[in-house]
């Protein structure tokens, strides 16, 4: 069925996994961010489940006013809108949500197994395959008690790009992202759709956001995400807005933080990006 808001560009509406919350996907063939659209549609009806899918993007979003790169129609990206009842201070469970139903995704559809590597990235070894960026609205655009709170969580999943070495198209992959990217047809070696990732991400993703909502779910997120972190127990670099730590990553606590021995002391890292250091010996 097509569809349209106002001055975005059409969309096609397709239906969600049967029996989950997500019964409504908003598909774009181009569009400046699923996330972008996501938060904008959540200022006039914050509609929880909905899904947006897009071919491209031309202003994908990374974290820091990062880009995320894909070109058109090879890679899945995708942002749902959430109403979740979770306290402030964990709203970072979101992303872990989001990442957890990803990495069960890849597996599920090309038999990839990932790794979530602190703070948003699903990684091969120490190549990222997605990145999942989690947005709330600005204060300025809340009302004082609305309560829950909209959070609209995007994840991009490399599924054909970047493609396998000998790939023309593997000229048109930027230099850095060839040393530091990875995607499912590289690691599966066999085909796999983004429409096949997208059902079993949103099917994986249904009960994760039921489980947002009580105080016991949210612990097994949080136990589940430090059980798949593999930062845990690696030496890092860890690249802060002004200085660089380097130490022994300990543990992620309930609120998402990361607990960095740095020898003198114990350093709680609350944002930042992740070196991993090769282990010693
Ligand atoms: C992220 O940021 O990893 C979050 C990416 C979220 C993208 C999704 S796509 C659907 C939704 N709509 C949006 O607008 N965004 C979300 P960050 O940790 O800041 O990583 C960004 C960095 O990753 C870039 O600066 C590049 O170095 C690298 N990068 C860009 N594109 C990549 C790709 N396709 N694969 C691997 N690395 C990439």
């Amino acid at each position: 069925m097509p569809g349209a808001t106002g001055d975005d560009a059409p969309f096609i509406v397709e239906a969600g996994p049967p029996g989950t919350r997500f019964s409504e996907i908003r598909r774009f063939s181009r569009l400046d961010s699923t996330n972008r659209y996501l938060l904008d549609v959540a200022r006039r009806h914050p509609q929880p489940g909905l899904v947006a899918v897009a071919e491209h993007q031309s202003a994908g979003r990374g974290r820091l006013g990062r880009t995320w790169e894909a070109p058109l129609g090879a890679n899945l990206l995708v942002s749902v809108l959430l109403l979740p009842s979770v306290p402030v201070e964990q709203l970072h469970l979101c992303n872990v949500a989001v990442s957890l139903a990803a990495a069960d995704a890849c597996k599920a559809a090309a038999g990839v197994d990932i790794a979530l590597k602190w703070p948003n990235d699903l990684v091969v070894g120490e190549r990222k395959l997605a990145g999942v960026l989690a947005e709330t609205m600005p204060a300025a655009d809340r009302s004082a008690t609305a309560a829950p709170r909209v959070v609209v969580v995007g994840v991009g999943v490399n599924v054909r790009w970047p493609p396998p070495d000998d790939d023309p198209a593997w000229a048109s992959v930027p230099a850095d992202l060839r040393a530091s990217a990875t995607s499912l047809i590289r690691q599966a070696q066999r085909s796999v759709t983004s429409e096949e990732v997208l059902g079993h991400l949103l099917t994986a993703l249904d009960p994760r956001v039921g489980a947002l909502d009580d105080l016991s779910g949210r612990v097994q997120l949080a136990q589940e995400y430090r059980d798949r972190c593999s930062t845990v127990g690696r030496r890092v670099r860890v690249v802060l807005a002004d200085a660089e730590v380097v130490g022994d990553a300990l543990d992620v606590t309930p609120e998402g933080h990361l607990l960095v021995d740095v020898g003198a002391c114990i350093t709680t890292v609350t944002a930042g990006d992740v070196v991993h250091l090769r282990r010693e010996g």
